[in-house]
């Protein structure tokens, strides 16, 4: 039983097989993540929803998402490490990067509370203090407030590599500022692990042309979803759930930085196209 949630100002919606629902203004996302049976709670008001044509192209969407925080796990994927020890190499930061891709604790950082996620559609943000950006196009994993994943969603963990490259103590500089994230279109709620070969896409515009693109498969990663879930909610409560970007695997060569007026999109095919502009 699989689900595409999405949500707008005015309702939130739900895809299945047979179609599109619109779910009862009593449906909170909130109570989803605070669940020990979010699939089910889910599947009920989809039963009682009425039956829609599809969503309303005009009606924006929000970010998939409550009131929960995002979390964020990294150099979980080779070329993490290996991108990430080429730029933090003359500051001599370069071994910590190697270290902890073989340690059996993972890197885990807080990346963004609701108010710093842009929506799908809406910009993401450069800081005006960096020189050197990209996206990280990353699986990110809806966890209840128990730590079980019961969802999925496309993440943007937008990154300033010159700023973390100078000093890996500057991470929380690099990852965290308004609109340094980005989750949606949809929220995936399933009882299924998504498959290992399962692509994670990405297409940077500019313009007309596409100036860098990529994909990996889920498959590349290091490390399990649950052993990043388990290692999150180690002497941490959670009570309204949370969302973890499992890591990027996807890194543009050195020369590549995004623009403002970029166009980043982030194609996971069971949840659909994530595209926010560069602002
Ligand atoms: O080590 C710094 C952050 C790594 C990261 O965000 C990633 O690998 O996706
Ligand atoms: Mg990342």
């Amino acid at each position: 039983m699989s689900f595409r949630l999405y949500r707008t100002s005015a309702a939130s919606f739900v895809q299945t097989a047979d179609g599109f629902h619109k779910l009862s203004p009593s449906f909170q996302i909130d109570a989803l993540f605070a669940s020990d049976h979010p699939v089910s709670l889910l599947a009920d008001f989809v039963a009682k929803a009425e039956r829609i044509s599809g969503l309303d192209a005009n009606v924006p969407l929000l970010a998939p998402m409550g009131s929960q925080e995002i979390w964020a796990a990294g150099v979980t994927y080779l070329r993490s490490r290996t991108a990430r020890m080429e730029e933090s190499k003359v500051a001599g930061g370069d071994s910590f990067y190697d270290k902890v891709y073989h340690a059996v604790r993972p890197e885990l950082f807080f990346k963004a509370t609701p108010h710093r996620v842009a929506a799908p559609g809406t910009p993401v943000r450069i800081r005006g203090d960096s020189r050197w950006n990209v996206p990280e196009p990353e699986v990110t994993l809806a966890l209840t407030s128990h730590g079980r994943i019961f969802g999925y969603t496309v993440g943007n963990d937008m990154s300033s590599r010159d700023i973390e490259g100078e000093n890996p103590l500057y991470l929380p500089q690099a990852k965290v500022y308004d609109r340094s994230a980005a989750i949606g279109p949809s929220l995936l709620v399933t009882a299924d692990e998504l498959p290992k070969e399962t692509r994670i896409e990405i297409d940077i515009r500019r313009g007309a042309a596409s100036v860098f693109s990529g994909h990996t498969t889920i498959s590349q990663i290091k490390r399990s979803f649950t052993e990043l879930a388990e290692f999150l909610f180690r002497d941490n409560t959670f009570p309204v759930g949370c969302f973890l970007m499992t890591g990027t695997g996807i890194v543009p060569g050195d020369s590549f930085t995004l623009n403002s007026g970029d166009e980043i999109r982030i194609t996971i095919a069971p949840i659909g196209t994530l595209m926010n502009p560069v602002g």
